[in-house]
């Protein structure tokens, strides 16, 4: 308010008001300017680079008019607000999306056309935001997208790392890690250096009495690192709404100790000191379902829920509200377990900096908070030792031992006399070390939780968290099964299927309600509409042939089915099945006479993904599916028989031109271990089919395309743990075909079999946790029933137009929708159409 310009002054504010350029003429004027003045350069020195460069800027002007009236908007409305939480946003590519969301990408096209571009070749110069491992981050950014589409004031809040998702390099068959310094330049972010917030760690607890007699804590002491705020305006599609997500940077407080330090000529140990605050936000954890429990990790997951809650809390308190309206503001949304700090520290505001009772208190922010678990894998369920909160954060553990305790005390009081009960339930772990289980925290602190999927959420409740369904009755637990966002994953990523699409359903309002694409069913039996459709397919195999050769070398055939599994390389998402399979297939061709081999339906296998850098059998696999590549794809036998690719550095622009390229892809997770997938429902929705297990998503799927439609194989969820038993304490036999491909593979066909021993002996004889051999002869058989499907062309296209028809309940929007109902209760708000 203090900042506002007086009554007299603003009439020239209004006279000069910007505006965003309005057609292709003010479009190559913006770009024009951009080049000449931001980037100090001319015609004569304007490269692709700088076209993008220029080209984003004049978008980003564009976007920032429209965010700035968003954000005054939803502040004057005042209604409530959700916050999402999350330590990763996968957000990939933002200029193409930026111009189909304000709907002025045929205006950039044509005015870069004129200026001497390709529009094409433009986009291609962004380097991806890749602050995420894989499916949880990516959900997060689908997430953030429909919250704007659908005029949700919502803000997302996370970590600036410096560094995302390292980039993959494949050198002699191995993965090697790079890191990726993605900031060079990124017009996408704002800084805003005069929004920070201190945040304290280490120091001590002192306990006192304030001037009633009342017991107060103070946390005192320690060590304070500034966060600063990076605000990414976030365009909703057709609609001015422009909402934020606002990443936190760390650097060095700089305060009396830095310049006493300086001042007594310490200057080396001030930079150490600068340095050490800087490392909090640098690197993105490159672990997807793993928790690895190191000390800089959970001072990344405090510092942004402390500077992320002051923030919240600031804005509310400015509303001049009476605490108890708090959760009638404010709903958070905690993406797994890595916010839960977020519960605790809303806490110890409230009652030892603002003064509240403490059940007053914990009624707010068990209103306020709402949990989403995305896996059932108990090594990727977040510990933290007790010694390290109570080193890292006194206070902390004292409020989560206090909120354990009250917990406990209502526990007794429903379930008298069951000791078993309190220890399996409590917060605390009684283990050596002790551990506060995060997850528990998480249930404990919120008023819903939620899993990913239906499968998933019947699973979380009768395994892991059973006892709390017990206590909290079924109520709290709740599925929200996922959902993407239809604006980048059809879209943006295949354009032409897009357009082909809008033809049939009349316009292109599908992309805000997906189920419009029930309508093309109706053109099922036409001709030039199926014939249109096959040509888009294969157009787009044919860019990914080509980036696949210009990549790795290899030819392949665009005529051939292609058959992908993208995603991060994990055990339980059984890459190492996939290849297996693909060396069961070679040895089959390889059998059989040259005319025989001809009947063979043409595969490409096309794999990708990385592997965290610390999980040594993820490396075995994509180190075997390159080594089987290696002697498979030069083999004159085989020829276009059988092609196996790897493809280096899988993201999320790769996934945009994979994705349209596939026939089939592979969803073949041990089943009841992928919480849901999200990728599954991006490859039908191109119009790829899928083979995969009875698992996540895919069970949702089925049911919403229709069983003919899927290839489903494998043994079910409520099977797979008397298998697990009877492999261990029964007489564990290899299937034949699976021991066929073991002893190929120890013969030394594909290179040292040394090299591959571990991937074998964990199915062999450690038990195969993973049931890659109960899975193995289904698997195989499955394929080939894809193989014959395939074969019928026009059976084909009539399964895949089936689907994407039927794929309209797979949209964030309406996962984002069942949120705002079902959990954070808060409403879209009303807007005029851009300006
Ligand atoms: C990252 C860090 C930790 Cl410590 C734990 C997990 C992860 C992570 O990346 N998890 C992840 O991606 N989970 C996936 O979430 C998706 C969205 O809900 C699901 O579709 C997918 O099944 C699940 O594995």
């Amino acid at each position: 308010v203090e900042a506002s310009i007086p009554e007299p002054q603003r009439e020239a504010w209004l006279k000069h008001k910007t505006h965003g350029f309005k057609d292709k003429d003010g479009f190559e004027r913006e770009v024009v300017r951009h080049v000449e003045t931001t980037l100090a350069r001319s015609m004569f020195n304007c490269d692709e680079s700088a076209a993008y460069s220029a080209c984003s800027l004049a978008f980003r002007d564009r976007l920032i008019l429209e965010w700035n009236r968003t954000q005054q908007r939803q502040t004057y409305n005042d209604s409530k607000r959700l916050y999402y939480l999350s330590l990763e946003f996968l957000m990939g590519r933002a200029l193409d999306n930026a111009m189909l969301n304000v709907g002025q990408k045929d205006v950039a096209k044509a005015g870069l056309a004129e200026l001497g571009f390709r529009i094409e070749d433009v986009i291609e110069q962004e380097h991806d935001a890749a602050l995420g491992n894989g499916g949880l981050g990516r959900l997060a950014a689908c997430f953030l997208d429909s919250l704007a589409s659908l005029n949700y004031p919502a803000w997302g809040y996370g970590l600036r790392y410096r560094y995302g998702i390292f980039k993959q390099e494949i050198i002699d068959g191995y993965q090697v890690e790079v890191p990726d310094y993605w900031l060079d330049f990124n017009p996408w972010e704002f800084p805003r250096h005069d929004v920070t917030v201190d945040v304290q760690f280490y120091g001590y607890v002192h306990k006192t009495t304030d001037e009633s007699g009342k017991a107060v804590a103070r946390w005192e002491g320690g060590e304070t690192v500034k966060a600063v705020a990076y605000d990414v305006p976030i365009p909703g599609y057709d609609t001015p709404t422009t909402n934020n997500l606002r990443l936190w940077s760390s650097k060095a407080a700089s305060g009396e100790f830095d310049f006493q330090k300086f001042n007594s000529g310490d200057y080396e140990s001030s930079v150490a000191d600068q340095q050490r605050a800087e490392t909090i936000s640098a690197v993105l954890y490159p672990n997807d379902n793993l928790d690895r429990g190191k000390e800089l990790r959970l001072k990344q997951q405090y510092f942004w829920v402390a500077a992320s809650l002051y923030d919240i809390v600031r804005r509310f308190k400015k509303t001049k509200r009476a605490w108890r309206e708090f959760p009638d503001q404010v709903a958070i949304q905690l993406n797994d377990t890595h916010p839960t700090l977020a519960i605790v520290e809303l806490q110890r505001i409230l009652i030892d900096l603002e003064g509240l009772e403490w059940d007053e208190a914990w009624n707010i922010v068990t209103n306020t908070f709402g949990y989403t678990n995305h896996t059932v894998l108990p090594e990727a369920l977040e510990k933290w030792s007790v010694g390290l909160v109570q080193h890292l954060l006194p206070r902390h553990l004292q409020i989560i031992y206090d909120i354990n305790l009250f917990f406990l005390q209502s526990v007794e009081r429903a379930f008298p006399d069951d000791r078993d009960l309190l220890r399996r339930v409590s917060i605390i772990e009684e283990s050596q070390p002790k551990m506060v289980r995060m997850a528990f925290l998480a249930i404990v602190g919120s008023h819903k939780v939620n899993g990913v999927a239906e499968l998933h959420s019947d699973l979380i409740k009768t395994t892991i968290f059973k006892d709390f369904v017990a206590i909290f009755g079924p109520d709290k637990f709740t599925n929200v099964t996922n959902g993407v966002t239809p604006r980048r994953w059809l879209h943006q990523a295949n354009p032409k299927l897009s357009e082909l699409i809008a033809s049939k359903t009349g316009d292109q309002e599908y992309l805000k309600d997906l189920s419009h694409l029930n309508k093309i069913e109706l053109h099922l039996k036409d001709a030039a509409f199926r014939k249109e459709w096959a040509a888009i397919k294969h157009a787009n195999k044919v860019r990914l042939a080509e980036h696949i050769k210009t990549t790795t070398g290899v030819e392949v055939n665009p005529s051939a089915l292609f058959d992908v599994q993208v995603k991060r390389i994990h055990e339980y998402k059984r890459q190492q099945m996939n290849i297996f399979g693909v060396i069961h297939r070679y040895l089959t061709l390889k059998s059989l006479s040259p005319e025989e081999r001809k009947k063979y339906q043409p595969r490409v296998s096309i794999f990708g993904g990385k592997a965290a850098p610390g999980y040594w059998m993820a490396k075995q696999i994509i180190h075997l599916i390159n080594s089987v590549g290696a002697v498979v794809n030069n083999d004159k036998d085989i020829g276009d028989l059988l092609k196996v690719v790897f493809v280096e550095d899988y993201n999320v622009s790769k996934a945009e031109m994979i994705i349209p390229a596939s026939d089939i892809s592979e969803h073949i997770s041990t089943a009841g271990t992928e919480a849901s997938g999200t990728s599954n429902m991006k490859f039908v929705l191109n119009g790829g089919l899928i083979i995969g297990t009875c698992d996540g998503a895919n069970i949702e799927i089925t049911r919403e395309i229709g069983e003919n439609n899927i290839f489903l194989f494998g043994n079910l969820a409520e099977d797979v743990e008397d298998l697990r038993h009877s492999h261990t304490y029964g007489s564990h036999t290899i299937d034949p075909d699976l021991a066929r491909v073991f002893e190929e593979i120890e013969k030394g066909t594909f290179g040292d079999s040394k090299d591959f021993a571990a991937l074998i002996t964990a199915v062999r004889d450690h038990g195969d946790y993973y049931l890659v051999s109960d899975d193995f002869h289904s698997y195989i058989e499955t394929h080939a029933l894809v193989d014959e499907a395939y074969k019928n062309q026009e059976e084909w296209i009539t399964k895949c137009i089936t689907s994407v028809a039927r794929m309209g309940f797979f949209t964030s929007d309406r996962c984002i929708n069942e949120y705002a109902d079902g959990i954070w209760n808060i409403e879209p708000l009303a807007v005029e159409p851009a300006s």
